[in-house]
């Protein structure tokens, strides 16, 4: 049977899959979105990415795209209508997936790991965080005058950070990145990529995900 759009496996409340989303939804872009419940993934998602993380992107041709930046990429390397690789990121995506991930994992769920002593990955986040909000306050946006690739693959997970405990990322003394949060959370993009959406099974009606549908 051939495949009319790209298929994307995706987790609504999965950082990575956001980021995806947002690139896709810019680019204009249409998938056939599939809603992955993570404890219970589709066989014919494992099939197409045996590493088993959200998202992943089938393509028409069979090639998988099953990194969430490449997939921004691939998406914005056809249509870029807002310049999102106007600007270089300059190594804040790899800090933010990397150092800043670490610290937001043992933040968040520092049951999971016992063997760790997580008293200060709070402080840890907020150190990175702290160079977010200078560069916001110095250029706008994270690395230019308007919202590029840096943003939107970052914010989610600041989200993330922010969700955890409200109260206190609220108190930080940090009201640019504060601001910069909240509009993109505020952000009708963010509501468009947002929606609930029912879990995927192969009895599912085509659900179809992108600006133009
Ligand atoms: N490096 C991957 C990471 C993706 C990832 O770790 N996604 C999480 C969900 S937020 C996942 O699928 N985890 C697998 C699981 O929990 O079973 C990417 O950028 O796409």
């Amino acid at each position: 049977m051939s495949q009319t759009y790209p298929i994307l496996y995706s987790f609504r409340r999965c950082p990575y899959a956001m980021r995806a989303r947002l690139a896709l939804y810019a680019s204009g872009a249409i998938v056939e979105l599939r809603e992955v419940v993570l404890r219970d993934k589709p066989d014919h998602m494992l099939e197409t990415s045996p590493k088993g993380t959200v998202p992943v992107l089938l393509l028409q041709d069979g090639n998988v795209v099953d990194e969430s930046l490449d997939i921004m990429i691939w998406a914005l390397g056809r249509q870029d209508p807002e310049e999102w690789l106007g600007e270089e990121d300059g190594g804040l995506i790899a800090r933010n997936d990397n150092k800043f991930k670490y610290a937001l994992d043992r933040y968040k769920y520092p049951d999971r790991y016992p063997e760790e002593d997580c008293s200060s990955m709070f402080e840890q986040g907020v150190e990175i965080l702290t160079d977010l909000n200078e560069r916001i306050e110095k250029n706008g946006y994270l690395v230019a005058d308007y919202p590029t690739l840096a943003d939107y693959a970052i914010f989610p997970f600041i989200r993330q950070f922010a969700n955890t405990d409200r109260e206190r990322f609220e108190k930080l003394p940090l009201p640019a990145l504060q601001k910069w949060l909240s509009d993109h959370l505020n952000s009708e993009m963010f509501e468009a990529i947002m929606p609930k959406f029912e879990q995927w099974t192969p009895d599912s009606e085509t659900l179809l995900f992108g600006k133009n549908i």
